[in-house]
């Protein structure tokens, strides 16, 4: 099983960011024998294991320092810490590095026929989204008070369901707004993919190991260019 000698990397199990941090992982030469069904993948040439899982679990096990490393989202990284903070819970990690995919934009959008004149506009109404901590502390900026109302998927169909005035959700192309009849307003966070380290000691081997790993990232980021 797993070895705490062993540098543990997190990393989304299977969506928008899962092949790109295994492939930057296979480009940087950890050679890696993954079995598509098992949570951890061991490392054949170096002390690495993977923990595949949810990227939602990602910021959580980085900060309780079940895992030493993990690719993630800005956005679900800042959500996270300000729900764990607005709970008391630790939320320290540090940024390795920001990468150079899982780019996207965290945007309100409202309904077409809807008259939009700023944030304003949604004084006193509801705002569905799967990122409520971002957009009340976007709402706290703006002195707007509207309501988050919590979804976890199909966020795109909450204003025409009736269960909200407008959205606030991940946007990259803008095909999702458009084929809902909604059009994006407000960008309030812009996102990339990022590489986190827990706080803490770490031991010397591990120390050396991430030491080694970083610059050879910036290594493959930079022949990309
Ligand atoms: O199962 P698990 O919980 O691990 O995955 P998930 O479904 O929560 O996440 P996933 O794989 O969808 O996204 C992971 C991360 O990818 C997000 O947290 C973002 O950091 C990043 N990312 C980049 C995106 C997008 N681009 C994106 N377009 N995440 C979601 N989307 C959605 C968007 O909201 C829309 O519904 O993709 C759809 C298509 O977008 P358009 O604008 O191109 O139509
Ligand atoms: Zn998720």
């Amino acid at each position: 099983m797993s070895d705490s000698r062993r540098l543990r990397i997190a990393v989304q199990k299977s969506g928008r960011l899962s092949k790109d941090s295994i492939e930057l992982l296979k480009a940087i030469g950890i050679k890696l024998n993954i079995r598509d069904r098992l949570l951890i993948a061991h490392s054949t040439n170096e002390d690495i294991d993977l923990l595949r899982v949810r990227d939602d679990d990602i910021p959580g096990l980085v900060m309780d320092g079940v895992v030493d490393m993990g690719f993630i989202g800005e956005n679900e990284l800042e959500e996270k810490m300000l729900e764990r903070a607005a709970a008391g819970k630790p939320a320290e990690y540090e940024v390795l590095r920001r990468m150079d995919y899982g780019g996207c934009r965290l945007s309100i959008a409202v309904p077409n026929e809807m008259a939009y004149d700023g944030v304003n506009t949604l004084q006193n109404k509801k705002v569905a989204t799967t990122y409520p901590y971002l957009l009340e502390r976007y709402f706290k900026e703006q002195n707007v008070n509207a309501k988050a109302v919590m979804l976890t998927g199909s966020v795109e169909v909450a204003p025409r369901a009736g269960v909200a005035d407008a959205i606030c959700d991940l946007v990259s192309t803008g095909a999702t707004l458009e084929a809902n009849g909604l059009v994006e307003k407000d960008v309030i966070f812009r996102s990339k993919a990022v590489l986190i380290k827990r706080a803490g000691d770490f031991t010397d081997e591990k120390a050396q190991l991430i030491d080694r790993l970083v610059p050879r990232i910036d290594g493959v980021m930079q022949a990309k260019e």
